[in-house]
């Protein structure tokens, strides 16, 4: 059983999910949906970097599929420890070592330094934040540190009533998401909010997380995948170039340069399809003046 909210009738094996330790990765029988989860409920699906190796691999696949149009984040559960439920804990407290998390158990031992150190939950990060597609963060559980970032930077959020709990843990164990963690965060909720709970790193509920603005529903706990399968089938009911155009216009404002590259590509993509755009490309090729007489100023 992958988790107690899977629904095995929804979904099969998404492509190269076999060799997956740390996650595990589905698609819906129509190819629509993915649903990738953290597969580590003994330590509160805290990840590795073997994790995220997995989790980014997984994502980039969902990104390149030309079917799939949103993407279900979330953690399996429960715990056979102790029935505790989480969406993620962050990063693997037991292999962090000086320089970042290590790909050994040990602390201290330095295998390959070129791949000590690391800290690519951030790619992870913006993997989501920049994939045109929607990613809904289903947290039946505990969101805690770098976990409480993945739910922040994902496009909307469903957490179960009864079990979804968060906490922003950085600074309690000497960490800080200054980026999107952080920073995003405070846009979501406000800057005296987002700062109180990086500062004073209390636990809140689902339900006050939903007060706050970081989670756009509260369901009940044995309803939390379906409900989110429903969100996204949604999703997929609208027009994917509007909802990457959308997904991308919201982006923008705090993404700086970035963001504008990512929409001003997205711009470039659609104009190529105009009649304007391939008279321009074919003048070229046909070492003429272009024709833009056809072709009105707006206004
Ligand atoms: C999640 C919490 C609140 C759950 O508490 P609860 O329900 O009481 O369960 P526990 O008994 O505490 O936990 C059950 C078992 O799971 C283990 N465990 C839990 N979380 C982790 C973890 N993160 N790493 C390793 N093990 C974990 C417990 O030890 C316990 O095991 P047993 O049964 O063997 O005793 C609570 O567990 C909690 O507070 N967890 C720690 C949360 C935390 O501080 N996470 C790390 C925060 N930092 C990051 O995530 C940084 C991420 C990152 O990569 C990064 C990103 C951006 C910028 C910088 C960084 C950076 O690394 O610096």
């Amino acid at each position: 059983m992958v988790s107690d909210l899977f629904d095995p009738a929804e979904w099969v094996l998404a492509p190269g999910a076999e060799d997956y330790t740390d996650i595990t990765a589905h698609v819906t029988h129509d190819g629509g949906v993915a649903r990738i989860a953290f597969n580590r409920p003994e330590v509160r699906n805290a990840f590795r970097p073997h994790t995220v190796d997995e989790l980014y691999r997984a994502l980039d696949i969902a990104r390149q599929d030309p079917k799939i149009g949103a993407v279900l984040l979330t953690g399996n559960g429960p715990s056979a420890k102790d029935g505790g439920w989480a969406f993620c804990s962050g990063g693997d407290q037991r292999i962090r070592g000086r320089d970042g998390y290590k790909y050994s158990e040990s602390t201290t031992e330095v295998h390959d330094t070129a791949r000590a150190g690391r800290l690519h939950i951030l790619e992870v990060q913006r993997l989501i934040r920049f994939m045109p597609k929607v990613v809904i963060a289903v947290i039946p559980g505990w969101a805690a540190g770098g976990g409480h970032s993945l739910h922040i930077v994902c496009d909307l959020s469903i957490a179960s009533a009864e079990h979804g709990k968060f906490k922003q843990t950085d600074a309690d164990v000497g960490s800080f998401d200054a980026g999107y963690g952080s920073a995003y965060m405070a846009r979501q909720t406000g800057q005296k909010i987002a700062r109180e709970v990086f500062f004073l790193a209390e636990e809140y509920s689902a339900q006050r997380a939903y007060e706050m603005g970081s989670v756009n529903r509260v369901v009940p706990h044995e309803e939390l995948e379906r409900d989110a399968l429903k969100m996204a089938r949604t999703v997929l009911t609208k027009s994917p170039t509007a909802i990457r155009m959308l997904k991308f216009a919201f982006n923008a404002v705090d993404d700086g340069m970035v963001g504008q590259q990512v929409f001003a590509g997205e711009a470039t993509r659609l104009a190529y399809g105009t009649d304007e755009a391939v008279e321009g490309r074919d003048s070229f090729l046909e070492k003429r003046d272009p024709d833009w007489s056809p072709f009105p100023y707006h206004f």
